[in-house]
């Protein structure tokens, strides 16, 4: 028995579920509606006490952090090796897998939230944005919580944000023009563990950053032309948040030229 707790606009669980896809592996889902603060329900907390999914469960035994299932997905079950078999290139499929986690996620909060999230919150009244950021049990986030959705693009770290993701593009880039995929010639977790991020980036209207990087748009068009992209990062969205971060990502382009031109 495989399950998966998951939502439709987790970059990690996409990861997950683009693990899946490529493995040919059937799962069973549970819903967790972030935004509706579903990830804070006990229930949920007692199988993943830090309130945030992916949560993959095996036979019984629980499994957190997207980096690490992915790894497991890839050696639990049959099909085509996420990995590559060389230890230079599973160095460097692991060398971008940590970039992930230690830079490129904590990056993507503060951009969605300031350009999509925070115009949800606040249209729903001053008592319910106070109910958003009293829900979340740990502090730092409440309080950069309240920052992102009142202040917005001014938010203290949503210029390094964006700095982190055109680096990352750019880090990418100078990759991709020496190698067919970022830890080899063959497809990756590493790649797998980069698509959700790109694809954010192109949601909110940020595909401006890798204009002049052919090599990224080349590697994005493959990732994008594979099986597992749509079904993994689409056909859990709701229709209605797609269409939202589409359009405010459309709103945000101001923004986003005015933040980009200052940096480097
Ligand atoms: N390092 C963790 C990060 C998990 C994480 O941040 N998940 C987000 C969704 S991408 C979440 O559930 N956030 C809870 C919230 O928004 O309160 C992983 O890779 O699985």
């Amino acid at each position: 028995m495989l399950e998966l707790y998951h939502h439709g606009s987790s970059v990690c669980a996409a990861k997950v579920r683009l693990a899946l896809a490529e493995k040919g592996v059937e799962w069973t889902g549970h819903y967790i509606d972030l935004l509706a603060g579903e990830q804070f329900d006990p229930a949920f907390l007692a199988i993943n006490p830090r309130g945030a999914v992916p949560v993959l469960v095996h036979n019984g035994a629980i499994l957190t952090e997207s980096t690490v299932i992915c790894e497991y997905v890839d050696q639990a079950f049959g099909g085509p090796a996420l990995r590559p078999l060389d230890p230079l290139g599973q160095a460097r499929m692991r060398l971008w897998t940590k970039l992930v986690d230690e830079e490129i996620h904590p990056a993507v909060r503060p951009v969605t939230y300031v350009t999509s999230h925070r115009h949800a919150i606040l249209a729903r009244g001053p008592e319910a944005v106070e109910e958003h950021i009293a829900a979340d049990p740990h502090p730092a986030w409440r309080a950069r919580k309240r920052r992102w959705i009142h202040d917005g693009f001014d938010a203290p770290d949503v210029a390094e944000a964006l700095g982190t993701f055109q680096r990352m593009v750019r880090a990418m880039n100078a990759t991709l023009a020496e190698r067919e995929w970022l830890a080899g010639e063959a497809y990756s977790l590493a790649d797998l563990g980069l698509t959700p991020y790109a694809n954010r980036l192109e949601m909110l209207g940020l595909s401006p950053m890798w204009e002049d990087c052919t090599h990224f748009a080349r590697w994005f068009a493959a990732v994008k032309a594979r099986p597992s992209f749509g079904p993994a990062l689409f056909d859990y969205l709701p229709e209605d948040l797609r269409e939202r971060m589409l359009a405010d990502g459309h709103r945000a382009r101001p923004d986003f030229i005015r933040i980009l031109s200052r940096l480097d």
